[in-house]
């Protein structure tokens, strides 16, 4: 007997078992010796009850027309008919472009769908609307939107960060210790944007352990590291101020690298002054940083020292970058690990993203991988990607953006395909407010996310299983056969025949398609690949056959270490060529919240503001061990974590016997911007007066015509604050929010977030 067909998601690839329709049974492909929990969401995920089943239009659009209006989520869908869908959606995007310009249609449509090379839903959509004439962009991204902006300037190599990071057998073979800003916490190994085959992390970091590493992780949460580690619980928010405080250390007991410093960086001299208070009279030292972080100056001390005598690597985790004045976090980190002078050897340096990401870490490829072409967007407005409310809500004004003054356009349609705003964005009271600003909003997504609920238009699309593709990730050996494993359910259909269809209705049909099916598409990106490489792959009738091909990676990576081995043949891309523990030019744009060499800003939302008296409890929104984002909520990973059907958060058992809480209580999270439900769990394993509510239970509004509606499910983004890390990068800030938790003793509201939209016969 042939093995069941394989397929693959971001969380890793696996065999299923299809029965009626749908798969009944994964099994984690061979090779992976430590699959994903999140696998355990996809049986019974193709015909969930909460897919879009056909074209959908909200019912007051359908009567009158586009136009702004508060009724979004809450009204009745109309079911209409493929043709009448085409027709209704190019008949608007032809007005909009019309009267107001391709500018007006808001295209960056955001969001991780599912992987895949081809049926990419960000890919298909950006190639229809460049295609269309062009779309205001977004860049940037959720996950690294302070990083994103901030590292390119101070060590030029973003990409490489990651791509090109420490090997974790360096790590295993050389680290003494591991400092961890955010912990290394494997729930997030699972993943990888593209896919993932493989998930050495766990196993990796058990051989640095037998071979005499230590790991310090810095955390609320003590099991942002399995197994043994010395955990330091500061309030958080405060890494930046613990940094300086370690860098005091050894800049005062001359334990620097100077010889480093002056021949791999610019400016320290300038960051030490600060660091020193030379000119302000506050020296970083120890204690300083205790009543910042509420952690023991001498363990500061004796950290700082034993960092110096070995081999360290310093790393911070995405977390601590996705905070007001994120771009801090990382730029301190370097300038951290650039002090100890072990950046570029083996075991030592700078990591940004071991436990936030499965590729940190991982070898990368060594050659390129098959494209579904772009082209170019002839519209060149764009904006940082998390100021989507900001942009509806202030057409026309003008803002700051990494050293540009740049103005919001007017938009007037939001076209989505892909991603779930009411999953990533932040303040969802306000973005609904946004939303409702707009004459039309477009969506395309297998499920009834409450981004389609709150569309005019709603696209059913198929999942990955439902269509040929493959894989293909830079830092992954393998690429994946993903051959359909099941049939379209219902009327869904793949996003490529949807841009199609409009493309041809719209007058671009043979541009748009270049007269290929999708399964055409598939060999024709495959073969313009393997004509281009140096190696020779097997023909793609081979690889469809066979389910995979093996791809060189490049082992045994230590970052920047060809930088250290030659600094002026491997320059780096930054101004000077070098790591830039100040930077003259981000010192040029005279912003207040970010200056020219890293420092300590108060944070806004932290236990040690004034805010903290209305609302005393720090709610770390990190991202859930059950699922990736909002994906498959509704699957039985996720579901089983649901206390009384809500998402859980977790408290100190200290904090909940001074609210008068125990185990498994209902309970209404909130502050001045929202509430939600959520089920009580208590854990130990928090530092008191923090409390944890991962993001991904689908946003279900009591009352849906209400955009200050208590969210029922436990989605924290209703209590969120929608600001940007600083001027310099306008990045997300979701991570961190102060609230308070109170019983919830009425009667347990309904959930229905799973449930499709009422709707109407015509
Ligand atoms: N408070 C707070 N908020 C956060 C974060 C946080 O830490 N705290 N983290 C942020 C981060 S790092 C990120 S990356 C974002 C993630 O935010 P998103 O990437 O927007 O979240 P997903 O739930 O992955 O949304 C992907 C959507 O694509 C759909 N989809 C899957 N396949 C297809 C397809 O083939 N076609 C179409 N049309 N759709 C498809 C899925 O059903 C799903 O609805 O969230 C951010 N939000
Ligand atoms: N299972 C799962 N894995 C995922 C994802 C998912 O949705 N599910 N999403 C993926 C995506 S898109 C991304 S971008 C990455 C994100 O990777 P990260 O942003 O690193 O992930 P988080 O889980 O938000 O945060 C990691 C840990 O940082 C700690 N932390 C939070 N605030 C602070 C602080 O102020 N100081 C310190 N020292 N620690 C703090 C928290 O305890 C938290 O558990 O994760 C990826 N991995
Ligand atoms: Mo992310």
């Amino acid at each position: 007997m042939s093995p069941a067909p394989a397929s693959l998601t971001h969380w890793g690839a696996f065999r299923a078992r299809i029965e009626s329709g749908d798969i009944a049974e994964i099994t984690p492909l061979e090779g992976d010796t430590d699959p994903s929990p999140l696998l355990g969401n996809l049986p019974g995920s193709v015909r969930h009850r909460s897919r879009v089943a056909g074209p959908a239009v909200r019912r007051g659009w359908l009567d009158n027309g586009p136009g702004p209006t508060d009724r979004r989520g809450a009204d009745e869908f109309v079911a209409v008919s493929w043709d009448e869908l085409t027709e209704l959606l190019a008949t608007e995007l032809r007005r909009v472009i019309d009267t107001h310009g391709n500018e007006a249609i808001y295209g960056g449509s955001y969001g991780w769908a599912s992987a895949g090379r081809f049926h990419h839903a960000q890919s298909q959509v950006h190639r229809f609307l460049k295609l269309l004439g062009g779309y205001t962009s977004s860049r940037h991204s959720y996950s690294l939107g302070a990083t994103g902006v901030i590292m390119p300037r101070v060590v030029g190599t973003h990409d490489d960060l990651f791509k090109r990071s420490t090997n974790w057998n360096v790590i295993a073979a050389h680290t003494d210790l591991l400092v961890c800003f955010g912990g290394v916490g494997l729930k997030n190994t699972g993943v990888n944007h593209g896919g993932t085959t493989a998930h050495p992390a766990r196993d990796a970091l058990a051989r640095f352990r037998d071979r005499g590493g230590q790991i310090v992780s810095f955390s609320p949460l003590r099991d942002d590291v399995e197994g043994n580690c010395q955990w330091l619980a500061p309030v958080p928010g405060t890494d930046v101020a613990i940094m300086l405080a370690l860098a005091y250390v050894l800049a005062t007991e001359d334990l620097a690298d100077r010889a480093f410093l002056q021949t791999y960086c610019t400016g320290y001299d300038r960051f030490e002054r600060y660091l020193l208070g030379t000119d302000d009279g506050e020296p970083k030292s120890p204690e300083w940083a205790t009543d910042i972080c509420r952690l023991p100056a001498q363990t500061l001390r004796e950290l700082a020292r034993q960092m110096a005598a070995g081999r360290t690597i310093v790393t911070v985790s995405w977390s601590l970058q996705r905070v007001r004045h994120g771009e801090q976090a990382p730029w301190m980190g370097l300038t951290l690990a650039a002090m100890l002078g072990q950046i570029g050897l083996p075991g030592g340096g700078f990591g940004h993203g071991y436990g936030s990401m499965n590729e940190p870490g991982l070898s990368p490829i060594t050659c390129r991988l098959p494209v579904f072409p772009q082209g170019a967007n002839p519209v060149t407005t764009f904006i940082p990607v998390a100021a989507v409310s900001d942009m509806l809500l202030h057409p026309g004004e003008s803002y700051d953006f990494n050293g540009q003054t740049l103005r919001f356009p007017d938009i007037r349609c939001v076209y989505w395909a892909g991603g779930n705003p009411f999953h990533h964005h932040q303040n969802l009271p306000r973005l609904r407010r946004a939303l409702a600003r707009v004459d039309t909003v477009v969506v395309h997504d297998p499920y009834w996310t409450a981004m389609a609920h709150h569309a005019d238009i709603v696209v059913p699309s198929t999942t990955a299983f439902e269509r040929d593709d493959f894989s293909g990730s830079r830092n992954d050996p393998l690429l994946v056969a993903m051959p359909a494993l099941t049939a379209p359910y219902a009327e869904s259909r793949n996003d490529y025949e949807t841009f199609a269809a409009l493309a041809y209705r719209l007058g671009f049909g043979e541009t748009f398609t270049e007269g290929r099916t999708d399964r055409e598409w598939l060999s024709a990106m495959y073969e313009k690949w393997s004509a281009e490489l140096d190696l020779i792959v097997p023909t793609f009738d081979e690889f469809w056959a066979a389910g995979q091909i093996r791809l060189p990676v490049e082992d045994g990576l230590t970052l920047l270490a060809d930088y250290r081995a030659d600094p002026q043949a491997h320059r780096l891309t930054t101004p000077s060529g070098r790591i830039e523990i100040f930077s003259a030019d981000i010192d040029g744009f005279g912003y207040a919240d970010c200056a020219g060499h890293p420092r300590w800003y108060e944070p806004t939302e932290w236990l040690g503001g004034d805010r903290a008296q209305r609302f005393p409890l720090h709610l770390v929104a990190n991202q859930p061990k059950t699922r990736l984002h909002g994906q498959l909520d509704g699957g039985a990973t996720s579901q089983n974590s649901k206390v009384q059907g809500r998402e859980p958060i977790r408290m100190h058992p200290v904090d909940a016997s001074a609210r008068g809480l125990i185990d498994g209580d209902l309970v209404r999270v909130f502050n001045d911007r929202g509430s939600c439900l959520a089920g009580l769990v208590l854990d130990e394993g928090l530092r008191t007066e923090v409390v944890q509510l991962s993001t991904g239970a689908w946003y279900d509004p009591e009352d849906p015509a209400d955009p200050d509606a208590m969210c029922v499910h436990g989605n924290p983004n209703v209590l969120t604050d929608d600001i940007g890390t600083s001027s310099l990068a306008r990045g997300c800030t979701g991570a961190h929010v102060l609230v308070e938790v109170e019983k919830f003793s009425a009667p347990a509201p309904p959930i229905r977030a799973h449930e499709p939209p009422p709707f109407a016969t015509r």
